[in-house]
């Protein structure tokens, strides 16, 4: 695909050059993208532009959002207008995967690493005093060293405490909820909490999420911006703003998902307004799959949904959306994973990627740029120690529940370590064929066990705040002592 515009060819000429650099050349990597640049098309002016060339990135991330639920993944009684708008102008991931629970999945989008590798493997509560550990390198980090400034909306989930504020993970601006509790949590602006709240997922805080973010988008829109909007919607208990009480026709879940597609329809409103939308990469994500029996989300065609790693819980929606740099209305099938946003921004914001540690991510622009890949840049997802998708193969090594307590699982019975899904024709996972094909079934087996083996060698660990005696029980959050990470 040809880019728009010359200032997206000359962006996109100056991103082929970064990835051809070595470790810390920074300056005669810029050198030779000028020249480059030069070379190729004769405009002597990229020199003086080049900062303000580099394109906003917003990431608009949902929280429990099933793979059937918008209406351009499939849904045929949930409309999402502004979701599908966004859908048409750009790219639709139909096999990007995430981990199955919230801070797993926060916490791989941080750190382009799976979350298993750097300790995650469960929600974070306020009670634990675990978070994202200082040492971890975080993409707002990286951003800020490309010159971006960098701001998240909503929901952080990587630890309660202040030492795990998102101010000090490389985050300028920050509105929204540390923790995760349905009740009794607050709303922090960057360090301080300004509001107390009695549930975050209550629609009536959706437009001050909305406004802190389009604040956010009007003060920063002549610099390169990076914006995290990360919605408490549509996790439980669903209680839709006032405008969107009975608009569905799928019930209280239904006006959320409508909330939520408001929002994003606003944000890309003010990024049209604002006069940034063409310079803006816009991705919208769930953080894992739905919740199931509950009359609210939808898996779509996969098995299962939140809590377990069958595809309904690990495979979401993702939309990208870039013009000039993302054919509109095309789809890719590749394999993908929130772990590759990290290094993929690093690619377009033109720095590093961590070099001193292992990143699971890969720069996934080739897929993005509709280039003809001949070798997929991912051809396995793992969640160690449990699934391994490689190619249209998915082997479980061990038995998978349903997902979540009672009244929240699947209606299908569990599956028992050893079954192999052929996901191409059955990506319900419906069909064990192990039986069928041992040798793929060693395979797999061969790759995840060397792929644990490679992680348990390069882990690393979640942060820990020092051991205190235990919170007298009457505390809350607001009593708890906030204590810095060592
Ligand atoms: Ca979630």
């Amino acid at each position: 695909m040809r880019p728009r515009n010359r200032a997206f060819e000359s962006f996109s000429k100056t991103v082929e050059a970064s990835e051809l650099r070595r470790p810390n050349t920074m300056n005669q990597l810029t050198t030779f993208a000028v020249c480059l640049f030069v070379t190729l098309s004769g405009w002597v002016q990229v020199g003086t532009s080049r900062a303000s060339e580099k394109p906003n990135i917003v990431v608009f991330l949902t929280d429990d959002q099933g793979y059937g639920d918008l209406g351009c993944y499939g849904s045929d009684s949930l409309e999402t207008p502004n979701i599908d708008r966004l859908c048409k102008q750009g790219m639709k991931f139909t096999d990007f995967y995430v981990h199955q629970r919230c801070s797993p999945t926060r916490m791989a989008l941080m750190t382009g690493s799976h979350a298993h590798r750097v300790g995650c493997t469960k929600v974070i509560y306020n009670k634990d005093r675990i978070g994202i550990h200082a040492n971890e390198v975080t993409m707002p980090e990286l951003l800020k060293t490309a010159g971006y400034t960098t701001g998240i909306v909503g929901k952080w989930h990587l630890g309660e405490w202040d030492a795990f504020n998102p101010t000090r993970h490389g985050f300028d601006f920050f509105y929204g909820f540390m923790i995760d509790l349905d009740q009794g949590t607050g709303i922090y602006q960057n360090m301080k909490r300004v509001e107390s709240i009695r549930r975050k997922t209550d629609g009536k805080h959706s437009p001050k999420l909305l406004d802190a973010a389009i604040g956010f988008i009007k003060e920063n829109k002549e610099r390169p911006f990076f914006l995290y909007y990360a919605s408490p919607l549509p996790h439980t208990p669903w209680i839709p703003n006032e405008r969107f009480k009975g608009t569905s026709r799928r019930g209280t879940y239904g006006d959320v998902i409508r909330e939520i597609d408001w929002q994003v329809g606003e944000l890309m409103t003010v990024l049209d307004e604002q006069g940034v939308a063409e310079n803006t990469l816009f991705i919208f994500a769930s953080d894992n799959g739905p919740v199931l029996g509950m009359n609210g989300g939808d898996a779509g065609p996969f098995r299962d949904g939140k809590w377990t790693d069958f595809e309904g819980g690990i495979r979401v929606p993702c939309i990208m959306r870039w013009p000039g740099m993302i054919e509109p209305d095309s789809t890719t099938s590749q394999i993908t994973g929130i772990v590759d946003l990290l290094p993929t921004f690093c690619s377009i914001a033109g720095v590093d990627s961590p070099g001193d540690r292992v990143i699971d991510g890969r720069n996934i622009l080739p897929y993005m740029k509709g280039e003809k890949v001949t070798k997929p840049i991912h051809e396995t997802f793992i969640v160690p120690g449990s699934v391994i998708r490689h190619g249209r193969w998915k082997l479980l090594v061990r038995d998978l529940k349903p997902g979540g307590k009672s009244g929240r699982e699947g209606k299908r019975p569990a599956a028992s370590a050893g079954s192999l899904f052929n996901l191409q024709i059955d990506p319900g996972e419906t069909r064990d064929v192990s039986a069928d094909y041992p040798d793929v079934v060693l395979d797999l087996r061969h790759r995840m066990d060397a792929a644990v083996r490679e992680l348990k060698a390069n882990s690393r660990p979640i942060g820990r705040l020092p051991d205190v005696p235990a919170p007298a029980k009457k505390n809350n959050a607001d009593s708890l002592p906030q204590t810095r990470l060592k």
